[in-house]
């Protein structure tokens, strides 16, 4: 074997010993999730062959061709007994792109398929594609919403960095063929746009996220939810807020639908990024809250502060001090695997079960909104303790 060879070799094994590295739960928890060491995905889980030209004529020096930078964002799936991820994968080109990765047990060895999605464009041609969330509608399609973001025309001459964000639509049944379909139709700018899984009232339910700017969510003041009559022109007529923004709390400055919500029999459990800024720069961690089933725009739990925040080693990256999540898996037997990115640089798994989600949803005081009404909440933990030790 030549010498080329033998750094393929070399490098094809090192990949794989990385790809089999077992993911082991860490630290003590609050008993709300597990996290575990590893993160399940990262650039280095990227393919060779999307990385290196492996032709020792074209590339005798074996270096890499394309460069990963991150894996993100990503959407989630249980498909034929294999946890699959819709990953937000952005190269050193800055666009990001999505891929396939799926694995046995939903918390390691994970693989990415053999080549990204290669996602139809629309008319309007689309610079940038990120932050997928999947619903297995009762329509029979899977559908993918996702942010589509373009240049702003209305950019001042010179303004290279003025963009607009609207929502995504595409669906497939085999995660293998997509049909794009047109972007939603809003007034104002949309990212974070989650399908609800079920039709309401005979339509189609999306969790929106007005907002006025590309970054600013302005006067949007909150999730929003929007029915619309087809998936094939879908078009936002009455947006209604549904879970709203407050001031001095973890989504102060803006917030957004994760995952498609689980249905439990008290209600759907929703997960969400809520915002906040501070000297460091915006902070974005996880939060819950649950609506009812009779009727999906009434929120009937809201557990106060944060569910995840970003921790250790999660707390650094490309954009720090960020948790986001727009995939979860509910498993059959009560399991449920958060997927959630890190500082928008690594993908993470957290488990936990749908028993505890709805506990935690049904039993974590609300933020009364002053530290008065905090401090009551914990006094009331502490009467009914002393009642009973
Ligand atoms: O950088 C943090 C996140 O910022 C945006 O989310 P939001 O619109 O809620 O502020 C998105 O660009 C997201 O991809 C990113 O992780």
């Amino acid at each position: 074997m030549n010498d080329f060879n033998n750094k393929i070799k070399q490098l094809f094994e090192n990949q794989e010993k990385f790809l089999n590295v077992e993911n082991t739960p860490v630290g003590n928890t609050n008993g709300w999730y597990q996290r575990y060491k590893n993160p399940i995905l990262t650039a280095a889980h990227t393919p060779l062959n999307w990385r290196y030209d492996l032709c020792e004529q074209t590339n005798p020096l074996l270096m890499e061709r394309i460069g990963i930078n991150a894996v993100l964002n990503s959407g989630a799936i249980k498909w034929e007994g294999k946890y699959l991820i819709v990953a937000r994968v952005e190269g050193y080109d800055r666009k990001s792109f999505f891929a396939i990765a799926e694995s046995p047990n939903g918390i390691d060895n994970f693989r990415f398929w053999s080549h990204p999605v290669l996602m139809p464009d629309t008319e309007n041609s689309t610079t940038n594609v990120y932050d997928m969330r999947l619903t297995q509608h009762e329509d029979g399609w899977i559908y993918g919403i996702f942010c589509a973001e373009r240049p702003d025309p209305t950019a001042a001459y010179g303004d290279l960095s003025k963009a607009t964000a609207a929502a995504g639509i595409a669906r497939t049944k085999d995660l293998i063929h997509w049909e794009r379909l047109p972007d939603l139709k809003s007034d104002s700018q949309q990212r974070n746009v989650v399908l609800h899984p079920e039709f309401v009232n005979g339509k189609y339910a999306l969790y929106t996220r007005p907002q006025d700017g590309f970054i600013d969510t302005g006067k949007g003041s909150g999730i929003g939810w929007a029915l619309v009559e087809s998936m094939e022109n879908a078009a936002v007529t009455e947006e209604i807020i549904i879970d709203k923004r407050f001031y001095h709390t973890i989504k102060e400055v803006k917030n957004g639908e994760g995952p498609a919500p689980i249905k439990t029999p008290y209600g759907w459990i929703h997960l969400a990024h809520g915002v906040r800024n501070c000297a460091a720069g915006l902070r974005y961690v996880l939060y819950l809250y649950m609506t009812s089933l009779e009727d999906p725009t009434l929120q009937i739990a809201a557990p106060g502060g944060y569910f995840m925040a970003p921790e250790e080693g999660e707390r650094v990256g490309d954009v720090s001090n960020v948790l986001f999540s727009n995939g979860w898996i509910a498993d059959d037997d009560g399991r449920v695997f958060i997927y959630y990115a890190s500082s928008d640089t690594r993908m993470h798994v957290a488990t936990t079960t749908i028993d505890r989600l709805v506990d935690y949803c049904l039993n974590t005081p609300e933020d009364g909104l002053t530290t008065t009404a905090s401090v009551q909440a914990i006094n009331k933990l502490i009467d009914k303790n002393l009642k009973v030790q």
